[in-house]
């Protein structure tokens, strides 16, 4: 129950976390809120640190800039790459069970939402059985203006408000929202995150959700490591682009000088940590400046920068995760194959 006192407390944390963005509306549906500080100043902080260090690294999240989130989009599609098409045939059947859980009005919160073709899903579930459906998608790429807009124009009692920046970011405005939520994080995003990342994200969302709410969370299963190595390594070298652009776009944004010549694209499947590595690998040796934040290291022949882990998981660790954070397991579905998971879990 929502009380006078609790209904304050949310209304006057919702204002503190509404004055961190700017809030863009486009129209009486849908609106979004872009953050005050420009993503660009962390993204050049973080690289800068990330660069420097022993194991050089670049976070996936700066993927997905426009090329970058086209190219993903063109990755979904692809013959090797399973885990889109596999989730995809599990959301196309559960709709009718879904909605069983869903015993009142339900706002839909979608981690990441990308061209949003799996949302359409999910508010399918919803739309027919409330009057008004409060979407809220939560993404870093602009990518997620084009989609809430298509999907606004598709489905009249829809009200979208987006929020244009990191998951950790955005779930702290969520949790000043009233009424029951089912958050979405599909596309086994979570599998991006190292497992202590894991926990501490879980464990954030665990602390937005009150008794009644549901978190769906899609996860790629552990198989047969040639199918796993292809879907990261398919045959017209989508992914590869896909990687390769991760320097494409430090050289626009940040002003740096790489040689996207002089990279090799590398994934492979680390068997004792279960998961895909993705790598840029030096072909020679090689100087790289990057001017904005005053970089310059010197790459050797061979030496990698780590882009991706994509971690895979069995049932049993998804159900030791599940008691770890403190989430009860509801459901979990299956494609055919068994390749992909869809976990329901409450809190
Ligand atoms: C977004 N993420 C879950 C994808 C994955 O499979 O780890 C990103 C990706 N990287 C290469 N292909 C797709």
């Amino acid at each position: 129950m929502v009380t006078i006192e609790t209904s304050i407390a949310s209304k006057t944390i919702r204002e503190k976390n509404m004055q961190k963005y700017f809030k863009v509306i486009l129209n009486p549906r849908f609106c979004y809120l872009a953050p005050r500080n420009s993503i660009h100043t962390s993204m050049g902080a973080e690289i800068s640190s990330s660069l420097r260090g022993k194991l050089r690294f670049i976070h996936p999240k700066f993927f997905y800039d426009k090329k970058g989130s086209e190219l993903f989009e063109e990755i979904c599609s692809l013959p090797e790459y399973y885990l889109t098409r596999s989730e995809m045939e599990i959301l196309d059947s559960i709709g009718l069970e879904l909605s069983q859980f869903l015993v009142q009005d339900y706002a839909l919160i979608e981690l990441g939402s990308g061209s949003a073709k799996k949302t359409r899903r999910l508010l399918e579930a919803l739309i027919g059985r409330q009057e008004t459906v409060e979407y809220y998608p939560i993404d870093i790429s602009n990518v997620l203006k084009e989609s809430s807009a298509s999907l606004q124009r598709d489905y009249k009692n829809l009200k979208i408000t987006g929020i244009l920046d990191q998951y950790e970011n955005g779930l702290d405005f969520i949790k000043s929202l009233e009424g029951k939520k089912l958050i979405a994080f599909l596309g086994s995003s979570l599998g991006n995150f190292n497992n202590k990342s894991a926990i501490r994200f879980l464990n954030k969302v665990h602390d937005v959700m009150r008794t009644g709410d549901l978190f769906l969370l899609g996860l790629d299963l552990i198989k047969d490591k040639r199918i796993l190595e292809s879907a990261y390594n398919d045959s017209q070298g989508v992914t590869g682009r896909f990687n390769l652009n991760l320097l494409t776009r430090i050289n626009k944004e940040l002003y740096g000088n790489f040689d996207l010549e002089n990279f090799d694209h590398v994934a492979f499947y680390n068997s004792k940590h279960s998961r895909i590595e993705m790598h840029l690998r030096s072909k020679c040796e090689q100087e790289i400046s990057i001017s904005k934040i005053n970089l310059s290291i010197i790459l050797k022949k061979s030496e990698t920068i780590l882009t991706e882990y994509s971690y895979k998981y069995t049932i049993p660790q998804i159900e030791q995760i599940a008691s770890k954070v403190g989430f009860k397991i509801e459901k979990i579905w299956y494609d055919k194959n068994k390749f992909f998971s869809l976990v329901l879990f409450s809190v």
